[in-house]
């Protein structure tokens, strides 16, 4: 296995597309340390960010003197660099079905959702905190009524494609995480539900929780 010293997680604790990436750090078992930027407060938009991340997304992964960004292509490169667990599957097929319905949720819901998209609707296009609410949602049921429907023929469980979590489940689980965010209804997507509690239980998932972050507030954020 490669060295794993010196990988540093530019993150925020609730970054969706972060929690990503540390769900696949923890899934390879690659250990790292988290550097903060507080989103919210719009540190990701100051020059030193943008200094070390030219696109001022986070997350950014330094790693093998390397700065990454985008986080599909941060966990193709984990997966190439540390191939064990996979996170892809070994069928060129099934390789290709993975990726779509991981970028069904990098690609197709959360770039409308995204911080900047609703800062937007909230500033030049005057909307409200119920028709932001109710945007976030329309876009977070259209891409879940997709996935669920791909999802079910496959029985065999407990996780997307199979017995072992995915690229898949690194996407879907920070999703779900601001579905419940922002309440959307949940009960007719049994099969995401099915594998969400599958994650649950496992200790890289747990680890990667915004909660667990070192920048999650103590007190219950807005
Ligand atoms: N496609 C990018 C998305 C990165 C992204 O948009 N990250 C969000 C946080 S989850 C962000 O930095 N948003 C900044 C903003 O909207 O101002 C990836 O997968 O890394």
């Amino acid at each position: 296995m490669s060295s794993v010293s010196s990988v540093r997680l530019h993150s925020y604790w609730r970054s969706s597309a972060a929690y990503r990436v540390r769900i696949a750090l923890g899934l390879k078992g690659i250990a790292f340390e988290s550097v903060c930027w507080h989103m919210a407060n719009g540190e990701h938009l100051q020059q030193r960010y943008r200094d070390l991340a030219s696109f001022g997304l986070v997350p950014m992964l330094e790693i093998d003197g390397l700065r990454l960004q985008q986080s599909l292509a941060i966990i193709e490169y984990l997966e190439e660099r540390n191939p064990a667990p996979p996170l892809l599957p070994g069928d060129r097929a099934q390789r290709a079905r993975a990726r779509a319905l991981a970028q069904l949720v990098a690609c197709e819901i959360h770039p409308l959702n995204n911080l900047r998209v609703l800062k937007r609707l909230r500033g030049s296009l005057r909307a409200d905190d119920a028709q932001v609410a109710d945007w976030y949602r329309h876009w977070c049921n259209e891409g879940f009524q997709a996935l669920e429907s791909a999802l079910a023929p496959f029985e065999a469980g407990p996780f997307a494609l199979g017995a072992q979590p995915s690229i898949v489940e690194c996407c879907l689980i920070p999703q779900i995480y601001n579905a419940r965010r922002y309440e959307v209804p949940m009960a007719a997507y049994p099969r995401i539900l099915a594998i969400a509690a599958a994650c649950e239980s496992l200790a890289a998932f747990d680890a990667a929780r915004p909660e667990r972050q070192p920048d999650a507030p103590t007190s219950s954020p807005s």
